[in-house]
């Protein structure tokens, strides 16, 4: 395995000054890890559905009782006001939790992708709600399959969603993992299922990438983010467990906007990489950087949230004509 080396943020990308702009501490209810929100804005407001890993003891892993997911909105994107009760939770003799949330409004509803851990392997999951309590689920994937998201409008009257199957038998029995794309009529029955970008395109990734932030409409094609991650087996204690080896690094391309398999133009480096004190210290798992929302507003700003460490949420912004010209960019 070819060791990455330093990673650097690219220079377009700002950190808000108040981050993290959430964490356990804002959260009326049992709570110690809050992070890869889905996040959007829907009738005048932002909206943020949030994953909350509850029971943890800081400093080791030891305690963990589940994974629940939350609700808060905002004004302004930055200050959050956080509902009572959590909003969602998936837990049966099958399922053992629902979590990372991603949102996108299509026709003014709220559709909520989010990873399902069974027993019998990880799915992937859709549903909708017009409330943010009552949620219609209204598919699941089979194992393995999670980070999906959904385009926030039909292309060619399909609704299309990229995804990261995880085949460990047919790539060799490691996370070589890719990012897929299907299509369907009906947002439940999916097909028509095509690889859109592999591991290997990615150079600052040598273990798998996924699919990060729902797709936002631009002038010259749809705008992603994906995370890609990268393993050394030299790193020991990176965080609250004996181990954590991996970092996660976010990457930016452009889909076509009739056809959105084809990759337009992908920056060649990482957009975002682990630099801050709450993306490399003290957290559950260091050096992870994990966006789940991605919104363009007016003035050409994006507002880009994030996950950091696995343990808070963060945001960045950065201006659109900047992003596209990475991912137009030869070099
Ligand atoms: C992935 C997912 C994410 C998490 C990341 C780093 O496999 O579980 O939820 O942020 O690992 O731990």
């Amino acid at each position: 395995m070819e060791l990455i080396g330093q990673l650097k943020s690219n220079k377009c990308i700002k950190r808000h000054p108040e981050n993290p702009i959430l964490t356990a501490k804002a959260i009326p209810y049992e709570s110690d890890l809050i992070f890869n929100a889905g996040v959007a804005k829907y009738q005048g407001k932002y909206i943020m559905v949030f994953r909350n890993d509850y029971g943890y003891k800081k400093g080791g892993s030891y305690g963990f009782k589940g994974t629940n997911l939350g609700f808060a909105y905002s004004d302004d994107g930055i200050n959050w006001d956080v509902q009572s009760k959590p909003c969602f939770e998936l837990k049966d003799e099958e399922i053992i939790r629902a979590y990372d949330p991603r949102l996108t409004v299509i026709d003014e509803r709220v559709y909520m992708c989010f990873a399902v851990d069974t027993k019998h392997g990880t799915r992937g999951g859709i549903a909708v709600t017009d409330d943010f309590n009552n949620f219609e689920i209204l598919t699941m994937t089979v194992p393995d399959n999670r980070n999906m998201v959904l385009f926030p409008e039909k292309i060619n009257d399909k609704f299309i969603r990229l995804e990261r199957p995880f085949p460990v038998y047919s790539r060799g029995g490691k996370d070589r993992f890719d990012i897929w794309l299907s299509d369907s009529t009906d947002l439940k029955y999916w097909g028509n299922s095509n690889l859109v970008l592999a591991v290997e395109d990615v150079a600052y990734a040598n273990d798998k990438i996924g699919p990060a932030a729902p797709p936002v409409k631009t002038q010259k094609g749809w705008l992603t983010t994906f995370h890609a991650v990268d393993k050394d087996e030299e790193r020991g204690k990176n965080g609250w467990e004996e181990k954590w080896q991996k970092r996660y690094s976010v990457g930016i391309m452009l889909l076509n906007i009739d056809n959105p398999a084809e990759v337009v133009g992908m920056y060649k480096e990482p957009l975002i990489a682990p630099e801050a004190p709450y993306e490399t210290r003290d957290g559950f798992r260091n050096n992870v950087i994990f966006p789940g929302g991605m919104i363009i507003e007016k003035s050409g700003e994006v507002k880009l949230y994030y996950g950091a460490a696995d343990t808070v949420e963060c945001l960045a912004t950065a201006y659109i004509d900047d992003l596209l010209n990475l991912c137009l960019s030869k070099k």
